[in-house]
């Protein structure tokens, strides 16, 4: 097997994207620590590995791979044996689908625009910019409810295991439930509230994003 060290800081929604599927799967991994709010990721020795400057990055014997989406497909195979993945084909597209959409139109409205604002901005002595949040409800609302319409969600996203497409979504929800936007977003998605409630009392998510 491998040796596989994933670079990133804990908090961060991609790194807890990869480290779910890592816990569950039960694979060694070693986290090494680079900070997004200290200049860490955009230090010349984090850009060798990461050109964009965005955690996280996972090194396999000291190829570094870097996209969550990637990284993710990638451990599947060669520490899960595929079990993250359905394997009709027609799921497995909605299993991507539904990540490609987290990725695209999802994590952008909620954590960029109301998780930052509401919370990170704050926590640093800011002042949220409430148009900015404003700015992210319609979008945010739209993508959710573009998985609501795809999603299973009996218990999991795809069904009645876990797939890479509850890795990617779970983090966002994290902390996107703690805002008081999240009741105006989730107010026409009952099955991914459903969804929620169920996957956030698992112990693996406890243990990484806890
Ligand atoms: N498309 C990237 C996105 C990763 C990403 O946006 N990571 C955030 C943390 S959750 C980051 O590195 N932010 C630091 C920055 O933008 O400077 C992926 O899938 O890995």
């Amino acid at each position: 097997m491998a040796t596989l060290t994933l670079y990133g800081t804990p908090i961060s929604v991609y790194v807890r994207a990869v480290r779910l599927l890592l816990e569950e799967a039960g694979a060694n991994y070693d986290l090494k620590e680079v900070g997004i709010f200290d200049g860490q990721n955009t230090a010349a020795e984090y850009l060798a590995k990461n050109p964009f400057g965005k955690v996280p990055t996972l090194d396999i014997d000291g190829t570094a791979l870097y996209e969550t989406v990637a990284i993710n497909e990638y451990l599947d195979e060669a520490v899960a044996n595929g079990k993250f993945s359905p394997s009709d084909l027609l799921q497995k597209a909605k299993m991507r689908q539904i990540m490609a959409i987290v990725d695209s139109y999802l994590y952008g409205p909620t954590i960029r625009s109301i998780v930052i604002q509401r919370v990170i901005v704050p926590s640093q002595g800011g002042k949220t910019d409430e148009e900015v949040v404003k700015g992210g409800i319609d979008p945010a609302k739209k993508a959710m409810e573009a998985i609501e319409s795809i999603a299973i969600c009996s218990p999991y996203l795809m069904g009645s295991e876990l797939t890479l497409a509850d890795f990617q979504l779970i983090p966002v929800f994290v902390y996107f439930a703690n805002t008081p936007e999240f009741d105006t977003v989730t107010a026409q998605t009952p099955k991914l509230k459903d969804w929620w409630q169920k996957v956030s009392q698992l112990p693996l998510v406890q243990k990484v994003c806890g």
